[in-house]
């Protein structure tokens, strides 16, 4: 029987990014990304891990397609790896690279999985790091150039775009405690790359409509569901700078064309380089938002948390424990993440574009997973998603991160998203017990 029924055009898909599953990092042309150079540097990665390898998408892509007709999603999201089909950035493309994602996009079509395309999941090349990378002006223009390539290649049969995933790992984490490439420690970067990131985003979406597509795009953000550890003052403030700097600079920007005063105020010399007009190219109305969500975080204020004087605290279900990221598990945060947005910013269409867990994943001798402790996370997640639908928010898909095990940036291959096994040494793949169970959530529209 099913209780929890979605409405008939519901997105149900999985996703997964160029860098963490296609491998492939030096051959038939690609140029090195930031994330090539960072993961060839000694102790960046766990067990010093790289992407060289990952699941080896590239080559097993027919494969993966297969695997996914069989789960039964109704879409797919995936990234381009820009150095794919620009080695340096700008300039001569790579055609080879191009053919690999018409492929994909071909044999997505063929079994009718609707394609979502990433443009930037954070593998900027590394001749435009060389450049100076975000902080530099020139990087949004290359960008747009490279969004217009992938556009004249693959809009004609994807209607569905998002110009970043999570453009605040760049900035604070790849800019700023820099365990993420390309691992600059340097807050007083972060926030003209985010200005940057954001401003590519806008001239992109401006681009996008410019030339007559008719598909949707937006953005991707990851946004945690973050609350105060109590109604004192102190904590209050410090739950704000911390929300603002983790989802409201984003936000804001997007939708109201402003960065938000508390934070600017508090970050005083740090605030970017604004020009005239660039907040109403950030301001470019877009189809829709997509959220990832993984984890509840209460924030309390503490003298020596850094400059935001945040301490945070994963908040999980009692009796739960965390994933094995160390993350809280928090299923109605991601109902309030949604509600919270809808306030702040009206009925924008939103999408639940990653939403997933690492659990401890022991396979048997055949590699099989009994993941319970993944269907369970999932259900929780997915019922705070029927009843955002029931609440009147405009929630049009949920896509779990990941189709399949992959390389989990600096964590390396340690953590296991998937709902199908990758076995690093055969690159086989066993699809997991939440497999099978989401498949049944997909061919029931509901659980
Ligand atoms: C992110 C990325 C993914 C991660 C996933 C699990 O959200 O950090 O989009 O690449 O692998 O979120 O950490």
């Amino acid at each position: 029987m099913v209780n929890k029924q979605f409405p008939p055009d519901f997105l149900w898909g999985v996703s997964t990014s160029a860098y963490q599953i296609e491998g492939a990092w030096n051959e038939e042309g690609k140029g090195e990304s930031i994330w090539d150079r960072y993961s060839h540097q000694p102790n960046h990665i766990l067990n010093n891990g790289n992407g060289d390898i990952a699941c080896d998408h590239y080559h097993s892509m027919p494969q993966d397609v297969a695997l996914l007709k069989e789960l039964g999603v109704k879409s797919y999201r995936f990234s381009v790896s820009w150095s794919r089909v620009l080695p340096l950035g700008f300039g001569e493309k790579n055609q080879k690279g191009l053919d690999f994602y018409k492929k994909l996009v071909d044999e997505l079509l063929s079994v009718n999985i609707k394609p979502f395309i990433t443009l930037y999941h954070w593998d900027l090349p590394q001749a435009l790091q060389d450049r100076g990378g975000w902080v530099n002006r020139d990087t949004v223009s290359h960008f747009t150039d490279y969004a217009n390539l992938i556009f004249s290649s693959l809009a004609d049969r994807v209607d569905m775009w998002a110009t970043h995933n999570e453009p605040r790992v760049v900035s604070f984490i790849g800019y700023g405690n820099a365990t993420m490439a390309p691992g600059i420690a340097d807050f007083s970067k972060s926030y003209q790359v985010t200005h940057h990131l954001l401003l590519a985003h806008g001239s992109t979406v401006q681009e996008y409509r410019k030339n007559g597509y008719h598909g949707d795009i937006g953005i991707v953000l990851d946004s945690e569901h973050s609350f105060p550890a109590s109604f004192h003052p102190e904590d209050l403030l410090a739950w704000q700078r911390y929300y603002e700097q983790d989802t409201g600079i984003f936000t804001d920007a997007l939708f109201l064309g402003k960065y938000p005063d508390l934070l600017m105020n508090w970050i005083g010399p740090m605030q970017p380089e604004i020009k005239p007009g660039d907040m109403e190219i950030i301001r470019e109305p877009i189809d829709f938002l997509g959220i990832n969500y993984y984890r509840g975080m209460e924030v309390s204020f503490h003298q020596t948390g850094g400059y935001l004087k945040c301490k945070t605290r994963h908040e999980t279900l009692p009796m739960w424990g965390y994933t094995e990221m160390g993350w809280g598990i928090h299923p109605k945060g991601l109902l309030m993440v949604l509600k919270n947005l809808k306030e702040r910013y009206g009925d924008i269409p939103l999408v639940i574009s990653e939403s997933g867990c690492a659990t401890r994943d022991i396979g048997d001798e055949a590699g099989y997973v009994d993941d319970q402790e993944r269907i369970d996370y999932l259900r929780m997640h997915f019922e705070s998603g029927w009843h955002a639908i029931q609440s009147g928010i405009n929630l049009k898909g949920y896509y779990v991160w990941s189709l399949m095990d992959n390389f989990e940036w600096s964590q390396g291959y340690s953590p296991r998203f998937g709902l199908v096994r990758v076995n690093y040494d055969s690159l086989g793949r066993i699809p997991k017990k939440s497999f099978y169970w989401y498949q049944n959530v997909i061919s029931k529209n509901g659980f």
